[in-house]
């Protein structure tokens, strides 16, 4: 049995941990979206795999007999790669995916589908907006130069932004209540655009919103391709063991 683990969350580090302890011959790949990413306990790629059908050729090529998608819930081409691929080989495929966030008493949200319906979410008047969905989906804001905006990135950015009036803040998170108030509360930030990521390192913005009782635009997460999914490290675990212990 030989796994492989579509990474880059926490998830899918504390399921790199738990394969390790457990010694379940895997790999674990990112996308080679930051400069240094954590070192994991496995054999680790960084870097895409060429398409679905690259990744079907490193499938074979590799005998890889599991597949567990523990990227980010908008990760949605990888994911959808990876059902094509693995139907495409006959490999095994499961998804480990957090819980979206639910909304909680005193959240005021403004949900909405995507990226662009965030934009025309914004107020019109000039406002102090924590754009807190990293550096790769900033594009649509430009349409809104008018605001001051306080952006959160894993690494400097790498050029000019799109957004003419931006702070940024390079920080690689997990992020904490306590820190997020204070960033929120020095930057007077009077709304907050974030992605329904779900787990815990990225919920800091969102209890702090509620705390200073500001609206969050909440962009829903990406439709995905139907397979298995489980939210528990241990169901994976049990999905892979229950396949070694009949040696497949
Ligand atoms: C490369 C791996 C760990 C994992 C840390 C989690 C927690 C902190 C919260 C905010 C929201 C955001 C962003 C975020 C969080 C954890 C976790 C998480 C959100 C690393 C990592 C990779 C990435 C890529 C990065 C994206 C960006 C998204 C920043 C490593 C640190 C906004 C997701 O600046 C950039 O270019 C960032 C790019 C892709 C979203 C985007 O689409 O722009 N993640 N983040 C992964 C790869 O190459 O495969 O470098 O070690 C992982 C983590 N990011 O315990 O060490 O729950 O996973 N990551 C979002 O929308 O919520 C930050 O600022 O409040
Ligand atoms: P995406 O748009 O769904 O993927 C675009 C392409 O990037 C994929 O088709 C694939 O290229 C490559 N790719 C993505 N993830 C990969 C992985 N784990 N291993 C190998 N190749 C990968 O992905 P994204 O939204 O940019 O996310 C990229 C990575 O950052 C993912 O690993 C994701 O889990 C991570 N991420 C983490 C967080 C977080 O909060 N922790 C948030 C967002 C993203 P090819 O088609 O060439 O194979």
């Amino acid at each position: 049995m030989r796994a492989l683990i579509l990474g880059g969350t926490s998830d899918a580090s504390r399921l790199a941990d738990a394969l390790a302890r457990a010694r379940i011959d895997a790999v674990y790949s990112y996308g080679g979206r930051t400069q240094a990413p954590s070192g994991q306990p496995l054999p680790t790629r960084i870097g895409g795999f060429g398409g679905a059908g690259g990744l079907a050729d490193y499938l074979r090529h590799e005998r890889i007999t599991h597949v567990v998608d523990a990227t980010h819930p908008f990760a949605a081409e990888m994911s959808r790669n990876a059902v094509a691929a693995c139907a495409a080989t006959a490999t095994p495929l499961i998804a480990l995916e957090r819980a979206p966030w639910r909304k909680a008493p005193g959240d005021r949200w403004i949900e909405v589908p995507d990226a662009t319906a965030a934009v025309a979410a914004l107020p019109e008047a000039r406002s102090s907006i924590f754009l807190a969905i990293g550096r790769q989906h900033l594009a649509p804001f430009a349409a809104r130069p008018q605001h001051a905006y306080t952006v959160r990135f894993v690494d400097p950015p790498d050029g000019p932004l799109p957004l003419p009036d931006a702070h940024v803040i390079v920080s690689r998170g997990p992020f904490t209540l306590e820190g997020d108030v204070a960033l929120m509360r020095a930057r007077s930030i009077g709304h907050v655009v974030a992605r329904n990521a779900g787990g815990d390192g990225a919920r800091a913005k969102i209890d702090a919103a509620r705390e200073l009782g500001l609206p969050v635009i909440m962009i829903a997460r990406p439709e995905l391709p139907e397979r298995p999914r489980v939210v528990r490290i241990e169901e994976v675990l049990a999905w892979l063991g229950h396949d070694a212990r009949l040696g497949a």
